[in-house]
């Protein structure tokens, strides 16, 4: 198609907020014609078999892994791209020391420029959706514009969209956050596509004030199915300190003991570290059940008695598919052998199924891997990119709790901050008090993964684990933590701890097993928001005596499980170092009781 053909729209939205923006987009990108979602099954066919026609998705082998799609994407866009996001705030100290920034107009300018007939010789796809529940009491509304079928296909497994979400728009007149999507890489007449377009200009911006996400160049989860990370949690992360809510990098389990009692747990972990797996644990426990509620992002609301109630916004699970087998994650497994999914940069057997290390302990004798090569056992590449995901309707998750459909979400008793620590992070810790446990999650830390482009291994600082996510000012982020204790009842708030799965002993081995044994880890944190063990003072906080943790018929020595859960004093010399230099490029922002709890654990430690 030429790129002047006259766009064609298969609908007209009676929300003129919407019709105008979609003419506006349009006017601008110049697609050849442009189509509203329905989210309806038979979409989803006519999505995939397109996908098929241009070689971007393979079919897998329907015994095998029924309605799945096998994709390999560009080598170059892979990941999160961290260093070409932006928080586009009006002011430059409200995006705060931790974030890209450029003035609002400056980069609309640059990325007017980009969108110019970048759709052309493209469908523009327009995804209503919504994250959370539709029958919320404010429902979250957002439509994406995008010309890519992947993003579709992934959006309608990710996320709530189509038809009956724009009828609710419409009827109610809601608002809606537009984000706008484009890979970058227009058709201009007669000239071949390619199975996964992207631009090697890359820009994933937030303008938080305006609510609106403009995104550039990838077509990679994180930056590109907008209601994700960009909406869920760089958006609403304003819009929670605005509102008196939190939108967070967490997991929400539900945990039930061998007496039957309930509780919810989340958990706020870096990517790849963890937050999946530990969401649809297998207990090695006798008698203890886990089901998941979500796996990734969780909405935090003080519900009416006071207790904070955590939501999963989500509708899918995208997750790392490495690591991920029948040892380690039974329940992901059970998900996706359902079909019905995605599978990105993993590895393709000769029978038309998907393969990626740690999936069985012995790889199959020959694959295609992610890359289009030959792949054998004795090949020197892993097979699957280190961040290769897989994309899955939660609903098949076989351990899904009720409460997933519960639009008021479920009243948490512990929240878990953790990192990747080969050194110094105990395998938990509790905090005294909310105060203190806002300073764990401050100066939590860990090793860079592939998740996110750039060196791997390497420690940083993650507070709560949102380093990429916080959509203002991390000392406000803080700020805005200290507060929620303030302006509520801080005795019904869930209590905090600290985990580390990750420490390692002298030859490099983990000191602890993880996985299905982190349930233990579990048990342990109940029975103290029950008051059953003991935990003893140390200077970091609370740590338990190897006595309070279940260790019945746990492959751990006595010894192994003492050097996890030791608190050595010259790490933590260095690490005080590390969380000085920190806080200090906050300056004014970073809540003094912060510094406050710093100088206390500066004292504990005798420095
Ligand atoms: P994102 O989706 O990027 O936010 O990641 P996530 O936090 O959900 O991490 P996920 O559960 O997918 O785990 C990432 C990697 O860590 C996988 O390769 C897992 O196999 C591995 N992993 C998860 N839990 C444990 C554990 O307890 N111990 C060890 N050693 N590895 C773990
Ligand atoms: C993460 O990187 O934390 C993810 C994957 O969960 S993405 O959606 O790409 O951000
Ligand atoms: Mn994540």
């Amino acid at each position: 198609m030429s790129a002047d053909t006259t766009t064609i729209s298969t609908y007209q939205t009676s929300h003129p907020r919407l019709s105008a923006w979609v003419d506006e987009v349009a006017a601008l990108t110049k697609p050849s014609d442009i189509y509203w979602c329905e989210g309806t099954p038979e979409e989803w066919v006519r999505i995939t078999d397109k996908l098929v026609e241009t070689g971007t998705f393979k079919r897998l082998n329907d015994e095998l892994k029924p309605n799945s799609f096998y994709c390999a994407s560009d080598p170059n866009d892979v990941a999160r791209v961290e260093d070409r996001t932006f928080i586009c705030s009006v002011d430059e100290k409200d995006a705060g020391p931790t974030n890209n920034w450029m003035a609002p107009d400056a980069m609309k300018q640059i990325m007017t420029d980009l969108y110019d007939g970048c759709m052309q010789g493209r469908t523009m796809y327009v995804i209503p959706f919504v994250m959370g529940h539709l029958e919320s009491e404010h429902p979250m509304f957002g439509v994406e514009i995008t010309d890519s079928a992947y993003v579709v296909a992934s959006m309608t497994v990710m996320a709530r969209i189509g038809r009956e979400v724009l009828d609710k728009i419409e009827q109610t007149e809601a608002d809606f956050v537009p984000a706008l999507h484009s890979f970058g890489a227009p058709l201009t007449d007669g000239q071949a596509d390619v199975p996964w377009p992207c631009n090697d200009t890359k820009y994933i911006v937030q303008f938080p004030e305006e609510r609106t996400i403009w995104s550039y160049g990838s077509s990679y989860g994180g930056n590109a199915l907008l209601g994700k990370k960009c909406y869920a949690l760089r958006i609403a992360s304003v819009m929670g300190r605005d509102e008196g809510w939190m939108a967070e990098h967490m997991l929400i389990l539900k945990l039930t003991n061998p007496e039957g009692v309930v509780k919810y747990v989340a958990a706020g972990f870096p990517s790849a570290c963890g937050k999946t797996n530990l969401a649809m644990v297998e207990p090695t426990i006798p008698g203890w059940k886990v089901e998941t509620i979500g796996d990734d992002i969780a909405w935090i609301r003080v519900g009416a008695d006071g207790r904070l109630y955590a939501v999963n916004p989500e509708f899918g699970l995208f997750g790392v598919a490495p690591g991920t087998g029948w040892d380690t994650n039974a329940n992901a497994m059970k998900t996706i052998a359902q079909g019905n999914s995605v599978f990105t940069n993993v590895a393709l057997t000769d029978d038309g199924d998907v393969w990626w290390e740690g999936m069985t302990d012995e790889p199959p004798a020959h694959l295609t891997d992610w890359k289009g090569n030959d792949w054998t056992p004795e090949s020197d590449q892993l097979s699957s990119h280190a961040n290769s995901r897989f994309c899955t309707p939660i609903k098949q998750c076989p351990i899904l709790a009720d409460e997933y459909d519960d639009p008021n979400g479920v009243p948490l008793d512990a929240i878990l901050f953790g990192g990747r620590r080969k050194t110094t992070i105990p395998l938990v810790t509790e905090a005294r008090d909310w105060t203190h446990g806002t300073f764990m999650g401050a100066t939590l830390s860990s090793e860079t993964t592939a998740a996110a482009t750039g060196a791997v291994g390497v420690v940083r600082r993650d507070p709560m684990a949102m380093l990429p996510f916080i959509g203002y000012d991390a000392g406000d982020y803080f700020g805005h933590w200290i507060n929620m204790a303030k302006n509520n009842d801080e005795s019904k708030f869930p209590k905090i701890f600290y985990v580390n799965w990750f420490r390692r002993d002298e030859d490099g081995g983990f000191l602890w097993p993880g996985f299905g044994e982190n349930s233990r880890i579990l048990k342990y944190v109940i029975d103290r928001v029950e008051g059953k063990v003991e935990a003893q003072e140390t200077p970091i906080g609370l740590v338990p005596p190897t006595s309070s943790i279940d260790t019945d018929g746990l492959d751990v020595t006595e010894e192994q499980l003492r050097k996890a859960l030791a608190v050595n004093p010259e790490e933590w010399t260095s690490e005080v170092e590390q969380i000085t230099a920190w806080f200090e490029q906050f300056g004014d922002t970073l809540p003094t009781v912060l510094w406050t709890e710093l100088d206390g654990l500066k004292a504990r430690l005798g420095l």
